[in-house]
C-alpha cells in the first residue's frame, strides 16, 4: 500500500469532508502483490488460459479484459480469443442471439483492452459498430427504466454501459447518467437482497471515469453518488479483508483503489484484501475462469479504467503454458453425506416439498438437485442455463424464472444466501438447502 497517511485533509469534491484520507490521488493507489506472491498470480492466470476453448462459440470477455491487465502474456492465446470473440459479435449481431447491454460493454473493454477497435469489429466480411450497439442498448435500459422503474437488465450492467462508454470518451446522455446517479443515491444497487457490492464496484468504476471526463453540468450529482457507493462498499469491508464476499472482493477492490482519496486509512487495508484473495486462490476458490477473471486485474494493481491506457506494442510474450501432469488423480473414498433439500414458491405460496438425499462428500449442490429429482421426478424437475458463472437454475417443479417478472430460484442454506451456484456450491453433511422462487 503505497498511500501517504495526512490527517484532517478536504476530500476533492464539494463540501464533502472525510478523516485521514490518503494522499494518493494519482494511479490506483494499490500497487501489484508482493514479487514473492507472484506465483500465484501466474498460476491463475494460466488457469483462466486453459479454460480457452471450452466454449469457441461464447468466448468470455471478461476473461480476455483480465488476461489483458496482467504484466505477463500469452500473445497466441490471447490473439486467438481476440478472433473468437470477434466473430461471436459478428454472429449474435447477425443472429439477433441474446446480447445484454453489458456483455457489449464487457465486449467493448475486452477489444478495447486488445487495441482492437469496437467501433470496426470486422469478421468473414462483415463489420459490427459495438459501441453504436452498446449506445443504443444503454437507451434502451434508460427507457425501461423510465417506464417501469428499472433497468432492462440490471444495475450492475448499466454500469458497465457508462464504464464502456466513458473509457472509449463517448459523450453519454446526461439523463443515463443521472438515472446511475439517482439509483445510487436512492439505494437501488441491489438484485433482490441489500446493496450489491459488485454492482457498487462497478457503478463506481464509472463514476470515477466521468469525473475525470467532461461532465460539468452534472458534476455535483456524479460526485455525490460517488462519494455515498465508496461509503457503501466500505460498509461492506469484513475484518479479514473480505468485502461483500469472496466474489466481490476483486471489483470492491478495483473500486476503492481507483477512488482512493475518499477512501479513510483505518477504514480499508488493501493488502489485508489483496493476501486474502491469494490465500483463497492457493485453496482452489477460484477455478470458475469467470470469477477468476473478476480478481485477477487487482492482483496486478490495475482497475477496468486502465483497459483504454494499454499500450499492445509494448506485451513481452512472457505467459507459457506447460502441460498439466498426467498422473491420475488420487482415489478418494466417496463417504456419503445426507443433505435436505426444500423447494418452496415463495411468491404464490402454492407448493412447498421437502426431500432427504444422499451424495457422495464434496460433489456440487447440482449432485443433490439430481438426486432430489429421481426421488421424485415431478416434484423435483429443474431446468438450467449455461453461463460464465457456470449452470443457472432457471425452473423447478416446472416454475420458472422470467426477466419480464424479474423472478429466479434463490439459493440459501437455512437462511443464509449461499455465495455461489449450484455447480461449484459443495452442501456438508446434514445442511439443509432451501431454494426459493422470489423476484430481485
Ligand atoms: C444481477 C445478478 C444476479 C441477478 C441476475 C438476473 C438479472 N437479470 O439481473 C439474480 C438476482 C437473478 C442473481 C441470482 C443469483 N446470483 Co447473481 N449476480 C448478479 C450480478 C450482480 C451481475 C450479473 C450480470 O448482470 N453480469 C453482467 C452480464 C453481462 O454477464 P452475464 O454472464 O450475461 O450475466 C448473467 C449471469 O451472471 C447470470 N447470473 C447472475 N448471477 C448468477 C449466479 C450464478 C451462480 C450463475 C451460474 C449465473 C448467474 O445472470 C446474469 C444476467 O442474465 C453478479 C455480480 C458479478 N460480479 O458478476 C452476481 C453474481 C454472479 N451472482 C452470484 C450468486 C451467488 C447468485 C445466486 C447463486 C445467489 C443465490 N444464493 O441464490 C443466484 C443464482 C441462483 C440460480 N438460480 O442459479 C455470485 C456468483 C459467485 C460465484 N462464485 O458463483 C455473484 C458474483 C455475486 C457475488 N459476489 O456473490 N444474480
Amino acid at each position: 500500500m503505497n498511500a501517504v497517511e495526512r490527517p484532517q485533509r478536504f476530500a476533492p469534491f464539494g463540501s464533502w469532508y472525510v478523516r485521514l484520507l490518503r494522499n494518493d490521488t494519482q494511479g490506483t493507489g494499490i500497487g501489484p502483490v508482493p514479487e514473492s506472491q507472484r506465483d500465484t498470480v501466474i498460476f491463475l492466470l494460466r488457469s483462466m488460459l486453459r479454460s480457452l476453448g471450452e466454449d469457441v462459440l461464447n468466448p468470455n470477455p471478461s476473461v480476455m479484459i483480465a488476461l489483458r491487465l496482467a504484466r505477463e502474456h500469452n500473445l497466441n492465446k490471447e490473439a486467438e480469443l481476440l478472433r473468437e470473440l470477434k466473430e461471436a459479435a459478428i454472429r449474435k449481431v447477425q443472429n439477433d442471439e441474446d446480447f445484454s447491454s453489458g456483455l457489449v460493454a464487457l465486449y467493448t473493454l475486452a477489444l478495447t483492452a486488445s487495441c482492437s477497435d469496437p467501433c470496426n469489429v470486422t469478421s468473414n466480411g462483415f463489420t459490427v459498430n459495438l459501441l453504436h450497439l452498446l449506445e443504443e442498448k444503454l437507451s434502451k435500459e434508460i427507457k425501461n427504466f423510465e417506464d417501469k422503474l428499472f433497468p432492462l437488465t440490471n444495475y450492475y450492467q448499466v454500469s458497465l454501459d457508462v464504464l464502456a462508454l466513458c473509457v472509449k470518451k463517448r459523450q453519454i446522455p446526461h439523463r443515463s447518467v443521472l438515472t446511475l446517479t439517482d439509483a445510487v443515491m436512492n439505494d437501488t444497487l441491489s438484485h433482490g437482497t441489500g446493496f450489491s457490492v459488485d454492482t457498487g464496484a462497478v457503478a463506481a468504476l464509472a463514476l470515477r471515469c466521468l469525473i475525470e471526463a467532461d461532465y460539468s453540468l452534472i458534476a455535483a450529482r456524479i460526485e455525490s453518488a460517488l462519494q455515498k457507493v465508496i461509503g457503501q462498499i466500505i460498509d461492506n469491508v469484513k475484518g479479514d479483508g473480505i468485502i461483500g464476499n469472496l466474489y466481490s472482493t476483486g471489483l470492491a477492490i478495483q473500486a476503492l483503489s481507483t477512488n482512493i482519496n475518499l477512501v479513510s486509512l483505518e477504514s480499508w487495508n488493501c493488502s489485508k484484501s489483496l493476501q486474502k484473495l491469494l490465500t483463497e486462490i492457493k485453496k482452489g476458490s477460484f477455478g470458475n475462469a469467470q470469477a477468476a477473471s473478476q480478481i485477477s486485474p487487482s492482483l496486478d494493481g490495475r482497475t477496468y479504467l486502465d483497459v483504454g491506457k494499454l499500450n499492445c506494442a509494448a506485451d513481452v510474450d512472457n505467459l507459457t503454458l506447460p502441460e498439466l501432469s498426467t498422473s491420475s488423480p488420487p482415489v478418494t473414498e466417496r463417504v456419503p453425506i445426507r443433505v435436505q433439500y426444500n423447494i418452496t414458491d415463495g411468491l404464490h405460496h402454492t407448493f412447498s416439498y421437502a426431500v432427504n438425499v444422499t451424495v457422495p462428500r464434496g460433489s456440487p449442490l447440482l449432485e443433490v438437485l439430481q438426486e432430489a429429482r429421481r426421488a421424485d421426478p415431478e416434484r423435483f424437475s429443474f431446468k438450467l442455463k449455461m453461463t460464465f458463472w457456470g449452470p443457472s437454475v432457471t425452473s423447478i417443479g416446472g416454475l420458472e424464472s422470467d426477466s419480464y417478472n424479474r423472478t429466479y430460484w434463490q439459493f440459501l442454506n437455512g437462511t443464509k444466501l449461499l455465495d455461489q451456484g449450484i455447480g461449484s456450491y459443495q452442501p456438508s453433511n446434514g445442511e439443509r438447502i432451501l431454494a426459493n422462487f422470489t423476484t430481485y
